[in-house]
């Protein structure tokens, strides 16, 4: 039994009554750190190195205490002496490794790997300042570094350092861990972040302006710098190289050290690929590999029999394509044998769109993967079909065996018991703890459908999580929300295919709706919340929009009461916890075929909001699971949206000219709007909405508009709209991350579990 009040007394010689909140996180932090410290290190013979650019891992304190099984006792013994967990967690800072669903899914991958007892560790870099922090000023996003590394992190200095070889310079690594205990198991495995001593944040100037060619100090500042240049660009590969050539040596080392010759390296390591930002590490085994007397043909065995492929997206601007110049000057060593395997590919196949170098001399990751791996997968089951029939056909033709589907998941542990207790709890209540491990048991709730008594504590819990995430936003943001409104949400990055901007139509819409008279019959609350690309101009007119919106909104009595706008700044793991589990809309907007899967549709889901949504990544799935009658699907479907896109026939223009979409996009730039924006930023987007609109905004504009209507008047029957919030949190189950990672082992890692 954990004595809290015990462990205060020994640590400050005061009660926790008295001690204020940096003080108890530090006493939970180090009781967190200890209870993993005696967890045995999964050592089983094969292990996963889950490699990646990027884990979005979040804050780790109650993430952590769930997982060891203390959570509920240090809640309940704070909550006696009058202290708030959720206020102690408020010290500690957000590691910010990643950008969006790639970083995020990483993240959730670790805590099931290890919670289903598998051998199995994430490898990465440890960027000081990582993702920029978001500031809002003058109603436009500003970049900051953020700095999340302080004395007390979570990361844990290691003895083990490599040397990586550039061009004109070796570097030396050095490993720092973080411990990843699974949920109630008496294993754990870690995430491996390597770092460079010599870097140096003194070079940094203006928000997240740094100097860019001075790789000795600055290779490991932040994450994805801005690649908009060719210096960016090398830093990128710079940053490549150093974290797959550290990877590829320590899973060698781990693997000699548990008895490999290294002709059977597969039978002791897989390699998951995460996109193609580690696909370096296939030319950099064989590297080591032939260093250490393996023939060339020999190790490129070897390594395609331990290498897979996860494939995150089909925009073209997102599939790694270096010049041989740049990699020539990087990483040289790399270049005879890159030229070698495509060598192999032209000589074998005679079709252009599979080679590995094309004649502009750009080296294409994914196709080195996909020829040199033995597994290509997609994350969700209309993803892996439209790169199976469309994007990446080619190679489908040649290696169908290697083409999977694993469709994304999501930890329970940190989007339902942590970001929602009170929810969590009441489960618990009503269907025991079976669904902890078997996220299917979810299913038992469904027997609670039309049960008024359900249905009122429903209610009580949203209203409940509504009023956390208002005192949270009045904290960090001085923004006042009204708990009583339906609040309808869309967090993710910024970007042009997600189509914020076709929600931003529809709060136009409503504003001059309401200025004409027709009043809600219950206040809209219209939450955004994410970052976007420092280079990206249109994602940062977009927020400039919201921004300026937001006041115009705000600042009319006649609409302001019944509509509110908000942009949730620096949207992070964090403030995803607290919007979450308040939502009543989930906005899924993306142009179909363009998100690969999505992963908060599946948060929303499980939360008890409802989807609206098109037929597109895994709402495609949850469409499925929820039948028709629960979720609030609309536009045109991937396919039309793949056929519009050959035969080039969407005009923005023709729909801008319809009479109820033109008020809506002149909007953006009245008098109203100019007041609070800027007019180079609001121009261009209007302009940019008529006159190209690559990801066809206006295309579902007017269906867009019609279903959200038809989901406010369906909010209204409250019995109705809880009935369809109690099927969709039972059938959420599948989502879980236990079981893609279960399906992975299943189909690629072959890993045995703990006993
Ligand atoms: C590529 C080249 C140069 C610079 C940056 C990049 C780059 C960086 C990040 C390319 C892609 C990313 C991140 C992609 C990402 O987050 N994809 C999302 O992955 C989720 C998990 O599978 C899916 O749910 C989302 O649909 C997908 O958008």
């Amino acid at each position: 039994m954990l004595n809290l009040q015990q462990l205060v007394q020994e640590t400050y010689a005061k009660r926790i009554e008295d001690c204020n909140n940096e003080e108890l996180y530090y006493v939970l932090l180090s009781l967190t750190q200890r209870a993993s410290d005696v967890l045995a290190t999964n050592n089983q013979k094969k292990k996963v190195y889950y490699i990646s650019a990027e884990f979005l891992i979040g804050k780790l304190l109650s993430n952590n205490l769930i997982n060891l099984g203390l959570y509920a006792e240090v809640k309940d013994q704070l909550a006696e002496a009058g202290k708030d967990l959720l206020q102690i967690e408020e010290v500690e800072m957000e590691p910010s490794l990643g950008n969006g669903g790639l970083g995020r899914l990483a993240a959730c991958f670790l805590d099931s790997i290890a919670t289903l007892g598998l051998n199995g560790d994430g490898v990465g870099l440890n960027y000081h300042f990582g993702l920029f922090q978001q500031l809002f000023e003058d109603n436009q996003q500003k970049a900051v570094p953020n700095p999340w590394i302080t004395p007390e992190s979570w990361l844990k200095p290691s003895k083990i350092s490599y040397e990586v070889p550039f061009a004109n310079f070796t570097l030396t690594s050095k490993l720092y861990d973080i411990d990843v205990p699974g949920y109630k198991t008496a294993t754990k495995n870690r995430l491996r972040l390597f770092d460079l001593g010599s870097v140096d944040d003194n070079i940094i100037y203006d928000g997240i302006e740094f100097d860019k060619p001075d790789i000795f100090r600055n290779l490991t500042l932040f994450l994805y710098p801005d690649d908009s240049t060719r210096e960016g660009e090398l830093l990128r590969i710079f940053q490549q190289y150093f974290m797959v050539s550290n990877a590829a040596q320590l899973l060698i080392d781990e693997a000699v050290a548990k008895g490999s010759n290294l002709y059977d390296l597969a039978d002791y390591a897989v390699v998951q690929i995460n996109d193609t930002h580690p696909s370096l590490v296939i030319p950099e085994l064989l590297r080591l590999l032939t260093e250490r007397g393996i023939d060339f043909d020999k190790a490129v065995e070897i390594v395609s029999s331990m290498t897979a492929y996860t494939n995150h997206t089909i925009l073209a601007e997102a599939l790694e394509k270096w010049p041989l110049d740049f990699l020539n000057e990087v990483v040289p060593h790399l270049v005879p044998i890159i030229e070698e395997l495509d060598r192999r590919v032209k000589e074998t196949y005679h079709n252009d769109s599979v080679n590995i170098i094309d004649e502009q001399g750009r080296v294409h990751m994914a196709h080195m993967d996909m020829h040199y791996g033995f597994s290509v997968n997609g994350v969700a089951a209309l993803h892996t079909d439209i790169l199976k029939s469309s994007e990446l056909k080619p190679f489908y033709d040649i290696y169908p065996e290697k083409f999977n589907n694993k469709t994304n998941g999501i930890t329970f542990r940190r989007w339902l018991m942590h970001a929602n207790p009170r929810l969590a709890k009441y489960l618990d209540e009503l269907l025991g703890h079976g669904y902890h491990h078997d996220a299917t048991e979810l299913e038992k709730f469904l027997e609670f459908k039309g049960n008024a008594d359900v249905k009122a504590k429903l209610e009580s819990i949203k209203k409940h999580n509504k009023r956390k995430l208002q005192a949270h936003l009045e904290a960090t943001q001085g923004v006042t929300i009204n708990p009583n409104a339906i609040f309808d949400i869309q967090i993710k990055r910024m970007h042009e295919y997600k189509r914020q901007q076709m929600n931003v139509l529809y709060v136009i819409n409503k504003y001059l709706d309401i200025k004409a008279g027709n009043v809600p019959s219950t206040p809209i609350t219209v939450f955004f919340g994410g970052k976007a690309a420092p280079a990206y101009t249109i994602a940062q007119d977009i927020i400039h929009l919201i921004l300026a919106l937001s006041q115009v909104i705000a600042n009319d009595p006649e609409v302001s009461p019944h509509l509110q706008l908000v942009m949730v700044e620096n949207y992070n793991v964090t403030a995803a916890s607290f919007l979450i589990p308040a939502a009543d809309i989930s906005e899924q907007i993306s142009l179909a075929s363009k998100e690969a899967s999505g992963t908060g549709n599946m948060k929303f889901m499980l939360n008890g909001a409802l989807t609206l949504g098109t037929e597109d990544g895994a709402n495609v799935e949850i469409h499925e699971l929820v039948g028709s009658e629960n979720i609030y699907i609309f536009g045109e479907d991937s396919q039309t949206v793949i056929d519009t896109y050959a035969n080039e026939s969407y005009v923005a223009r023709d729909f801008y000219e319809r009479p109820n979409i033109k008020p809506l996009i002149d909007f953006i730039v009245s008098d109203e709007v100019r007041q609070y924006g800027n007019d180079e930023r609001l121009f261009r987007l209007h302009n940019e909405l008529i006159n190209k609109d690559w990801f066809m905004t206006l295309l579902d504009l007017e269906s867009y508009i019609a279903m959200k209507e038809q989901v406010l008047k369906d909010y209204e029957d409250r019995d109705a709209w809880l009935d369809k919030v109690i099927v969709n949190i039972a059938k959420a189950g599948f989502f879980s991350s236990d079981r893609t990672i279960a399906e992975y082992n299943r189909d690629i890692w072959k890993l045995e579990a703990a006993k």
